[in-house]
């Protein structure tokens, strides 16, 4: 398995020190921004992890490894590659190490290559769930399948905000997966702080959130979502920017788009229908959570 991995000096240093760690996924990167912002945004999430004390790991699939911590050069090309970098879940990894592509991962495989290399926080910004109409599509992402399988938890800003979220919730349920909100009581609506759908629990400081971690993991057990609002100065209208979702469904349908098409063309609609101010939200998001990210890092660090 490790001929696959390849993890950078600056986060072997950091694994065998036992600092703290933050994996970065590189789908938001390759996929769900454009460029020159994307390699901007990711760029400043490493920033933002190191100013809090704790290591950046970018995790791309570049030459038939799973590479874990990018160099910038790295960066900026899965950013300018843009949609042409395969979008790689569990499904895809095989095909893309063994071809040798450039494969962006998504939520599912920055978990199964954080597992593998010895890291247990990643952040993102929304994380993939039940889609609308799945009773007749059954589009169910496989990054919920992957909290039940592998021990990290993801710091994110809410499910993908085009997506089913009482559904979501009760699969989260179904695979065991705690959905903690940080100082919430309800599951934020990514593009928006809040929303009427309550999370499993609510716990108000990263050290609370490094203690369940800590008993979850001594227990066995595998994924945990962490759920961040969006900071109250970036959070969009719900009304307005569900109008614009709803908007961008319709004409995504019009279109008979599938599979991973979906995303970028929705997020690019919405942006376009909010004149920008979804992806401005979209960025301000990522980068409170890696904040989050990196505190409980470091607090995880401190009770091991
Ligand atoms: N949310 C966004 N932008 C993205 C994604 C989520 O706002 O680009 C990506 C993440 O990498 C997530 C993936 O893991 O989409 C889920 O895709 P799917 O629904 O196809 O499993
Ligand atoms: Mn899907």
């Amino acid at each position: 398995m490790k001929r696959y991995l390849e993890i950078s000096p600056e986060v072997q240093d950091a694994l065998l020190n036992n600092k703290p760690i933050v994996a970065l996924e590189s789908t938001i990167i390759a996929h769900g921004m454009p460029y020159p912002e994307n390699v901007e945004m990711a760029k400043q999430c490493e920033q933002i992890v190191r100013s809090y004390g704790a290591t950046p790991a970018t995790i791309a699939i570049i030459g038939g490894k799973i590479k874990v911590g990018l160099t910038e050069d790295q960066i900026e090309l899965i950013g300018k590659k843009g949609k042409e970098v395969i979008k790689t879940s569990r499904r895809d990894l095989s095909y893309v190490l063994s071809q040798g592509l450039l494969g962006a991962t998504t939520v599912t495989t920055t978990m199964f290559a954080s597992s593998l290399a010895g890291i247990k926080i990643m952040a993102t910004g929304g994380i993939g769930g039940v889609h609308r109409g799945a009773e007749l599509t059954f589009d169910i992402s496989a990054d919920l399948d992957e909290f039940g399988m592998s021990g990290v938890a993801v710091v994110c800003a809410g499910i993908k905000a085009i997506l089913d979220i009482p559904k979501t919730l009760e699969y989260l349920e179904t695979k065991g997966v705690p959905v903690i909100g940080y100082q919430t009581k309800y599951l934020p609506y990514f593009y928006s702080a809040s929303s009427e759908h309550l999370v499993d629990y609510t716990l108000n400081t990263p050290e609370e959130i490094a203690c369940l971690l800590k008993t979850h993991w001594d227990l066995g057990l595998k994924g945990v979502l962490i759920a961040n609002p969006i900071p109250a100065e970036h959070s969009m209208d719900p009304v307005l920017i569900n109008q614009a979702i709803d908007k961008a469904i319709k004409e995504m349908e019009k279109l008979n788009l599938r599979g991973k098409e979906q995303t970028p063309y929705l997020l690019k609609t919405v942006k376009d229908l909010t004149a920008g101010k979804s992806l401005a939200s979209n960025i301000a998001l990522v980068y409170n959570n890696c904040k989050l990210a990196s505190q409980i890092a470091a607090s995880y660090d401190n009770i091991k």
